[in-house]
């Protein structure tokens, strides 16, 4: 048993639409347990330390506009693989791709408006979760 905790975030898409419980409802169903949550406005500083490794990339504005744009729901989410279990049920980074019965697979059509964020690992997690949570 590796119990694991995750940083999950419904980007402001999500919450725009009214998505945010059923993200939550998904998560629930597969066995994963809440831990955190709280809703906030991401500033350009926040912006720029949780997607430190994007920031050079030539989507970094388009992000950046849009992670801005409206409020956000972060998360921490717990459970055995925790961290690689949620990516599953999240799909692939483009909605156009990701697999039919994945958050962004159903609900997700373009790449930056992609619903959702999940910790890609153990580093990021604990990274990310202590700027959301401290
Ligand atoms: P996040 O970090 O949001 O969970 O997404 P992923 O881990 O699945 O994907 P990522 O880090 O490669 O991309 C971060 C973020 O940038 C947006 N993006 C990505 C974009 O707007 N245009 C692009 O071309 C790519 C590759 C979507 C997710």
């Amino acid at each position: 048993m590796a119990i694991e905790s995750t940083f999950i975030m419904v980007k402001p898409d999500g919450v725009a639409r009214g998505l945010v419980g059923e993200v939550i409802a998904r998560f629930e169903r597969k066995g994963l347990t809440l831990e955190k949550i709280r809703k906030l406005d991401i500033d350009e500083d926040l912006a720029r330390r949780h997607y430190e490794e994007h920031v050079e990339k030539p989507f970094f504005p388009e992000l950046l506009d849009f992670i801005t744009s409206g409020p956000v729901v972060a998360m921490e989410w717990s459970g055995e693989s925790a961290i690689s279990v949620c990516r599953d049920l999240m799909g692939a980074t483009d909605p156009k791709k990701a697999a039919p019965g994945t958050i962004r697979g159903d609900l997700g059509l373009i790449v930056t408006h992609n619903l959702v964020h999940g910790s890609d690992g153990p580093e990021s997690a604990s990274r990310e979760l202590e700027i959301f949570f401290g």
